[in-house]
């Protein structure tokens, strides 16, 4: 049976280190005279000449109520607020037998597609949904004061007991199903909490050691042994800053092209494949259009592209 699949823009982009009102998910889409490529497009050539099932199904967008949280400060609520808007969106995809391909926004929206997932297959379905978070940085910052994009990890886990959060049991993440790759750049309180709570990572200096097509066989195989789903959260930020700057936090040393492409096809290429995050691409840092044109073929790499 082939799949079939429904992109949905999340366009929050308020909660990160920098912050834009404009709409991100618009910038990937369109055709722009500098990358010459626009994601409409691309789903066009795949639905018609290819016979892919994908569906734009427009964005969630940010409603008043959320924007007056924001305005006034009340920034963990606006996330709860927004994150359960995107929640009920994806729980609409997963009810119809589709695959949502959530693009961001910041990474703070990541609380709304996992606890979508872990509703639908953890809590409902009793199965076991492996998290697999690329990432310059570990987004599990538990401390009151910093940036929400850099804790949803810590949110989704209920290791920050601030501001009325509080993920009930049965749809929080666990420690030990979520899978690091390419993480190097932790605050220390992330660093112990990584440790602490035994989190699999493989960081930069073990993909170094291994090798990148090693460690995603590695990963492939727990997969394969332990888990009845998998889940892709991939943060542009992962991929080398060197060349890829496009977003708040650009970090040298990261992913090549290649290597993100083709992880993001080996994953998704799995039966237990279920669903996507690509977040923190900003459009209005993108001055030659190459991360666009990369941000692109990631998505597409999701349903046909690979190397
Ligand atoms: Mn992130």
């Amino acid at each position: 049976m082939s799949k079939s699949f429904d992109i949905i823009g999340a366009p929050f982009n308020q909660l990160g280190f920098v912050t834009t009102k404009e709409n991100t998910v618009n910038g990937i889409r369109r055709m722009d005279e500098t990358s010459w490529i626009g994601l409409t497009d691309w789903i066009q050539v795949r639905n018609s000449r290819w016979h892919s099932d994908i569906v734009d199904t427009g964005d969630v967008p940010i409603t008043l109520d959320v924007q007056e949280l924001i305005d006034s400060d009340r920034k963990d609520a606006a996330l709860q607020l927004y994150s359960s808007q995107l929640k009920s969106k994806l729980l609409e995809t997963y009810h119809s037998g589709r695959i949502p391909i959530t693009i961001g926004g910041d990474h703070s929206i990541a609380v709304g597609t996992l606890q979508a997932t872990m509703e639908y297959y953890q809590r409902d379905k009793k199965e076991k949904v492996a998290i697999v978070w690329v990432d310059a940085h570990a987004d599990i910052n538990n401390s009151l004061d910093s940036n929400l994009h850099g804790k949803p990890l810590a949110l989704l886990m209920n290791q920050y007991p601030y501001n009325d959060w509080d993920i009930p049991s049965d749809i929080a993440v666990n420690p030990e199903d979520v899978y690091y790759i390419g993480v190097r750049d932790l605050m220390r309180n992330e660093f112990d909490l990584i440790n602490e709570l035994n989190i699999t990572n493989y960081d930069m200096p073990f993909i170094e050691k291994y090798g990148f097509n090693a460690v995603v066989e590695i990963l492939m195989e727990k997969l394969e042994q332990d888990y009845d789903r998998v889940y892709l959260s991939f943060d542009y930020d992962a991929l080398d800053g060197s060349i890829f700057r496009a977003c708040a936090t650009p970090n040298v040393g990261g992913l090549t092209a290649r290597e993100a492409l083709h992880l993001v096809h080996t994953i998704s290429s799995s039966p237990k494949f279920v669903g996507a995050d690509f977040v923190e691409y900003l459009p209005e840092r993108d001055s030659n259009g190459v991360s666009k044109e990369l941000m692109v073929k990631l998505i597409d790499s999701v349903w046909g592209f690979h190397l």
